[in-house]
């Protein structure tokens, strides 16, 4: 008969056998509350590579998620713009992450589209973010596509290259994350999603901010690197080895082809 493991004995210095069983009782844990196994401790085909470890992902549970592909950051004239970036820094995200887009609608997957954005009354916006920056042209002021970050205006929309089609929810936050004034987490909760893959602009801002908020909440984070983007190239980098840093402290990182080299290819999805 085997010695009891470490969660049965108390005072004893923990041997091998001690922390193999230890590892059994947090695997079993983990069935019991139906958690997403880790791919290190359980080799799974559909793990994708990962920092700081293999992603476990199931289509079924998971959201694919893109922060603010919004003419107002990416293109001219915009409040990304305005803020004084250079906004051609986040086009070549554009590519890739159509790719990641159209595997994600092949496999079924929930889709949710974010956009940063007012009222257009700019009741739902402090003034605190209204003031800053000083800016000449602020929110809510017109510029060359329409009003500065208010919704249904031009500029507010998404580009062309990532438009969201019929049952893809589109969801408007007034803040920098997307679960913060939001219904986020319930429209996830009430279909069974656990993990979120998280693309966008900018990785720094929208997107880590999501990605705590997310994680706080007990949901898994893939952040795909070269589907997020941001002005600075430099805060981008530092950006992506903070979500992996310490063990995966907000959640993991890979590239869009590791992911989509591990989603079911079209034809073997009805
Ligand atoms: N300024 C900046 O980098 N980003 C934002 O203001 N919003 C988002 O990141 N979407």
């Amino acid at each position: 008969m085997s010695p009891p493991c470490l969660g049965q004995r108390a005072n004893v210095t923990p041997t091998g056998a001690d922390v193999r069983c230890h590892r059994v009782h947090l695997l079993l844990g983990r069935i019991a509350y139906n958690a997403p196994r880790k791919a290190s401790m359980s080799p799974d085909p559909a793990a994708i590579p990962a920092e700081p470890y293999p992603f476990v992902l199931d289509p079924s549970t998971t959201a694919l998620v893109i922060i603010d592909m919004q003419r107002d950051f990416l293109l001219p004239g915009g409040f990304g713009a305005l803020l004084g970036n250079d906004v051609s820094m986040l086009a070549k995200v554009v590519e890739p992450l159509a790719g990641v887009l159209a595997a994600a609608r092949e496999a079924g997957m929930m889709v949710i589209h974010t956009r940063e954005g007012h009222r257009p009354d700019l009741s739902d916006c402090p003034p605190t973010k209204l003031a800053r920056g000083n800016l000449d042209t602020p929110i809510g002021a017109e510029g060359p596509n329409g009003r500065i970050l208010v919704r249904g205006e031009h500029g507010h929309g998404i580009i062309e290259e990532l438009a969201p089609i019929e049952g893809e929810i589109v969801l408007d936050k007034p803040g920098k994350g997307a679960f913060y004034a939001t219904d986020l987490e319930l429209l996830l909760r009430n279909v069974g999603i656990t993990s979120l893959v998280v693309t966008g602009v900018t990785t720094e801002v929208c997107v880590h901010t999501t990605v705590r908020e997310g994680n706080d909440r007990g949901f898994e984070c893939l952040v795909l690197a070269d589907c997020v983007g941001s002005y600075f190239p430099e805060f981008h980098e530092v950006g992506l080895q903070m979500i992996a840093a310490q063990g995966g402290i907000f959640g993991w990182v890979a590239s869009s082809q590791d992911l989509l080299a591990h989603l079911p290819t079209p034809a073997a999805v009805n």
